[in-house]
C-alpha cells in the first residue's frame, strides 16, 4: 500500500472532523479558543488518532463511528505538546513548524490551552456513546483507558521521570520507562481504544496491545534518533535539542547504530504481534513501517 497517500487522506479526515468538533475558533473568549486552534492545526502527523481508526477497521467496518475518539486523542496529544514546550519543561520554542503556544500567547493562556484540549478531549469522549452502534460500555471502557494513560502511569509518569533525569546518568531500565510512559502509553491507549470500540476479542485485544507497546517504544527512538540526524524543514522544531538538555535518549546510551537496531527490532516485533489478525492487520504492519521510516 501507498503508505504516504494513507496517512494524507486519513490526516484530511481527522482534521476536517477536528474542525467540526472543537468550539468555533471565534468563539468568545476568542484568545483560548484561537491558542488551540494555532497548536493543533499547525501540522502534525495524527499518528494517534489515524491508529484508532485503522485499529478500529481492522476488527470493524467504517472508521466514521469513532470519529470522536480519534479527534479526542489528538486533543490530548496537542495538550501534552503544548504542556511539554513551556518553560518549566523543555522550553522549546518551535513546534509543528510554528513559534510554540505561548511564544505567542503566553504562557498563562498556553497552560490554559492545554487544559481545554484536555478537558475537551474528555467530551468528545463521552459523546461518542451517542452514535448508534456504539455501545455505553464499551466507551466507559476508553475513557478510563485513555485517562489512566494519561495520568502519573502514563504520560504524567514518564515526563516526571524524564524531567528528573535531566543531566543525570540514566540506566536502560530507567530509560525505558520513560519512553513506554512518555510517549508509549498514549500510542497503545490510541490502538486499545480503536480495538475496545470495534469490540475486539481477548485474543484480538492482546495482539494489539503488544503491537502498540513495540510501536510506542519504536517511535520514541526514531523520534530520538531524529532529533539528531533530522533536519529543522522536515521537524518543524530545532533538532539537537535532547543534547542541549543532556536527556535520556537511546542513541546517547546506546549509540546511533544501536539505537537504529533496537527500533527496527520493535517494529519487527509490533507487526509480528498482529500476525494472528491476518489480512485485516496489513494496515498496521504498514504504520509500523511508516514509523521506522519517517523523517518527521
Ligand atoms: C499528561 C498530556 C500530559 C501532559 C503533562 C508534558 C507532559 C505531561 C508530557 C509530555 C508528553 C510528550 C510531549 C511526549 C513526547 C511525545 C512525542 C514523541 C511527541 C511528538 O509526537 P509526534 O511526532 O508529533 O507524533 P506531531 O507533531 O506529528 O503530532
Amino acid at each position: 500500500m501507498n503508505i504516504s497517500a494513507y496517512f494524507q487522506e486519513r490526516r484530511t479526515i481527522v482534521d476536517n472532523a477536528l474542525c467540526s468538533m472543537l468550539p468555533a475558533s471565534d468563539q468568545y473568549p476568542h484568545v483560548i479558543h484561537q491558542a488551540m486552534y494555532h497548536s493543533l492545526f499547525a501540522g502534525g502527523k495524527r499518528l494517534r488518532p489515524i491508529l484508532a481508526l485503522a485499529a478500529y477497521e481492522a476488527i470493524e467496518c467504517s472508521y466514521r463511528k469513532i470519529l470522536p475518539t480519534a479527534c479526542a486523542l489528538e486533543c490530548i496529544h496537542t495538550y501534552s505538546l503544548i504542556h511539554d514546550d513551556l518553560p518549566a519543561m523543555d522550553d522549546d520554542d518551535f513546534r509543528r513548524g510554528v513559534p510554540t503556544c505561548h511564544k505567542v500567547y503566553g504562557e498563562a493562556i498556553a497552560i490554559l490551552a492545554g487544559d481545554a484540549l484536555l478537558t475537551h478531549a474528555f467530551y468528545l469522549l463521552a459523546e461518542n456513546a451517542k452514535i448508534e452502534g456504539i455501545s455505553v460500555e464499551r466507551v466507559v471502557k476508553v475513557i478510563a483507558e485513555i485517562a489512566n494513560a494519561c495520568g502519573t502511569n502514563g504520560l504524567i509518569g514518564g515526563q516526571v521521570v524524564d524531567l528528573t533525569s535531566e543531566a543525570k546518568q540514566v540506566d536502560a531500565d530507567t530509560l525505558r520507562y520513560i519512553h513506554q510512559k512518555k510517549t508509549g502509553a498514549l500510542i497503545t491507549a490510541s490502538v486499545r481504544a480503536g480495538a475496545i470500540l470495534a469490540g475486539a476479542s481477548v485474543r484480538q485485544l492482546e495482539a494489539m496491545t503488544g503491537y502498540g507497546d513495540c510501536l510506542g517504544l519504536a517511535f520514541q527512538i526514531t523520534d530520538d534518533i531524529l532529533d539528531i540526524e533530522g533536519s529543522i524543514e522536515a521537524l518543524g522544531k530545532t533538532p539537537g535539542s535532547d543534547a542541549k538538555k543532556h536527556k535520556a535518549t537511546y542513541p546517547a546510551l546506546f549509540g546511533m547504530q544501536e539505537a537504529k537496531k533496537q527500533a527496527e527490532i520493535a517494529v519487527q516485533k509490533a507487526k509480528n504481534c498482529i500476525e494472528v489478525l491476518g489480512e485485516r492487520g496489513e494496515v498496521l504492519s504498514s504504520i509500523a513501517d511508516f514509523v521506522l521510516y519517517r523523517n518527521s
